[in-house]
């Protein structure tokens, strides 16, 4: 590649890179629209300057561009924009943002993502192309779709992307029969899963979990406790206790509850009366379908779950092969042979995983594996 050259593309990666943490924001936060992020840059001879910003709105609407443009203004007008999905091509709630670049008068469009949203897919460049747009796909695309991949994966498969998050002893197990919640990892460990949980949409546990161990499952950071999702526990008998820490709290953080045909209508109802949804699900050989169940989620807008246990529920993600990223945070401490083994460990990990990060979380050894979508 020639120098002028390469020195472009390397100003795209930069620029592509901020908008893509620009976007993390307010991940979590678009509700059934993926958070996007723009950046609109202009070169009038001194360098590149960023003259707009923009990220998915709260709630979804305003898209990204829309915002970048609106903070540009005129400036816009021969800038280049970079947007880390490509630009909507359908009338929505709002008016498409590939022609909204147009009209702004952009001359470059840089983009990371493709959209595989049918009303979208390959159009919003296309028309980009048609208005004499030069544009450039897939710079950090690995890195958008990384990003994206709740978004990605509920779109192209129907399904919410499904992260089972795991705390390991240092001899591999995840807990103590009969003992409850025992402390496995540390405070930062906790910090980084308390964050997992704002971004999740959905947090899911079995009842055997919900029951044992009495977790809260919220959001229990500094300025984040308003970020908590909602909360389902598998239970096909419908045997959660209204007791429950889950329950106690089920007015203020939503609690769901999928209970299989066979449940119990008078334990439904106790549920009910304490303002627990619950949804009813198909079973299959003795389970939860959860195929369908996550199918349901995907299709009331949902894109991140988050598994926190136990270790049947672990299994029979993997078994049913819904498991799209594996986190494990392992902490210093033995728990001994008679514990709880785990469903998966650094040497079990599935075929078709690869490691994409190795962190240190105070004492704690950090490793996630994701799969493509
Ligand atoms: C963009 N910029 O910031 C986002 C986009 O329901 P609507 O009308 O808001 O459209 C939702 C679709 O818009 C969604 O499925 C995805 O294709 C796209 N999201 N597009 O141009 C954005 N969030
Ligand atoms: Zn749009």
């Amino acid at each position: 590649m020639a120098g002028a050259d390469a020195d472009k593309a390397a100003s795209d990666r930069r620029f592509m890179a901020a908008a893509l943490r620009l976007s993390r924001k307010h991940a979590g936060l678009t509700g059934t629209n993926p958070a996007v992020g723009t950046l609109i840059v202009r070169d009038d001879g001194n360098g590149p300057v960023i003259v707009g910003r923009g990220v998915t709105a709260i709630g979804g609407r305003p898209h990204a561009e829309a915002e970048a443009l609106a903070e540009a203004g005129g400036k816009a007008r021969g800038a280049t924009a970079y947007v880390t999905l490509e630009p909507c091509a359908h009338h929505g709630r709002t008016p498409p943002c590939a022609n909204a670049l147009v009209n702004a008068g952009i001359a470059r469009v840089v983009g990371a993502a493709s959209d595989p949203d049918p009303r979208v897919s390959g159009k919003g460049y296309a028309i980009l192309r048609a208005a004499g747009i030069e544009v450039v796909e897939r710079v950090l695309a690995d890195e958008a779709n990384d990003q994206l991949a709740g978004y990605l994966t509920r779109s192209v498969k129907q399904r919410p992307q499904v992260t089972l998050k795991l705390a390991l002893s240092t001899d591999g197990m995840i807990g103590r029969p009969g003992e409850g919640q025992i402390a496995i990892t540390g405070p930062a460990s906790r910090r980084q899963v308390h964050l997992m949980r704002a971004e999740a949409d959905v947090i899911v546990v079995g009842i055997n979990t919900a029951l044992a161990d009495d977790p809260e499952l919220t959001v229990r950071l500094p300025g984040l406790e308003d970020r908590s999702p909602l909360r389902l526990v598998l239970d096909r008998q419908a045997r959660l206790s209204p007791d429950t820490r889950l329950v106690r709290t089920a007015e203020s953080v939503p609690v769901y509850v999928a209970a299989g045909p066979e449940a119990d209508a008078a334990r439904k109802a106790a549920l009910a009366a304490r303002g627990v949804r619950l949804l009813a699900t198909d079973t299959f050989e003795g389970r939860i379908a959860l195929p369908e169940l996550l199918e349901d989620l995907a299709a009331q807008g949902m894109m991140n779950v988050m598994v926190e246990g136990g270790a049947e529920t672990a299994r029979n993600m993997l078994a049913d092969d819904m498991v799209d990223r594996i986190v494990i945070f392992q902490g210093p401490g033995r728990l001994g042979a008679d514990g709880i083994a785990a469903p998966v460990d650094r040497d079990h990990i599935p075929a078709g995983f690869r490691l994409v990060r190795e962190a240190r979380f105070g004492d704690d050894v950090y490793a996630e594996w994701t799969r493509g979508f």
